[in-house]
């Protein structure tokens, strides 16, 4: 390798922050390259065949998909963030693929357009973090003490919780207290805090309020009443 890797980024993105975890666990530099998304520039559009983040490049080489861009660090450097047996490490890419699926329900629900949808789009995130519980032991990773790729692919999913927390009470953590405990090890965990800069949690209260959904509406409606607060 003739120079650090980049990391082909979008601020917000949470497949991102996987490979981004990966690459600093396993102590391997890389610089990271933020670009738009709603502005994708061409010398993007030329390495990402989906033109979607991230994007690992290597050399000249680029990778594209974020689980395969983990398998590739996993194949290339230690330490090594899956199981050594076979089966393990099947199962352990089947809750990574899960976790995408958790990503994809958490995306439908900050789009939820109205308060109905939202009310039954937290209801099915809630049902998915009760299979996540039934899952977990003792912690405080997935597996163990031993951080595993499954971390990695969780972190970003339950960095959203934060912001979610702070607009309602959605009833997500209500008898789970594995996932509360795992989510809370995560978020202390050095590689999974640099995955973001220091400004994401505001970036992603503004790229909330502007999604014209029923949570952004509960946003709005949370500003103007602390506005007449502060106004009486
Ligand atoms: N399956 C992909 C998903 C990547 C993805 O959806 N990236 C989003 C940003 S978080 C993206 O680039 N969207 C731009 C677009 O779809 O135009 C992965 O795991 O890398």
């Amino acid at each position: 390798m003739s120079g650090p890797m980049i990391l082909v980024s979008h601020a917000l993105c949470p497949y991102v922050q996987r490979a981004a975890i990966v690459l600093t666990e396993k102590g391997l530099p890389f610089e990271r390259r933020d670009i738009d998304l709603a502005n994708k520039p061409s010398w993007f559009l030329a390495v990402s065949p989906l033109g979607k983040t991230p994007v690992l490049l290597v050399d000249d080489t680029a990778i594209f998909e974020s689980a395969v861009i983990c398998e590739y660090l996993e194949d290339t450097a230690t330490p090594r963030l899956h199981p050594h047996d076979a089966l393990q490490r099947a199962q352990h890419r089947a809750w990574m693929e899960f976790g995408s699926a958790l990503l994809n329900a958490i995306g439908a629900f900050y789009n939820a357009p109205d308060e109905a949808t939202l009310q039954a789009r937290a209801a099915d995130v809630r049902a998915r973090l009760g299979q996540v519980e039934a899952e977990l032991g003792d912690g405080p990773y997935f597996s163990g003490h031993a951080f595993s790729m499954v971390d990695a692919a969780f972190a970003p999913a339950f960095r959203y919780f934060d912001t979610f927390d702070q607009i309602g009470d959605f009833g997500f953590w209500k008898g789970l207290p594995k996932v509360q405990r795992w989510r809370e090890a995560l978020a202390v965990r050095p590689s999974v805090i640099a995955a973001v800069s220091p400004a994401y949690a505001d970036r992603l209260l503004v790229f909330l309020r502007a999604r014209s959904s029923a949570l952004s509406r509960r946003m709005d409606a949370a500003v103007a009443a602390a506005t007449t607060t502060a106004a009486a």
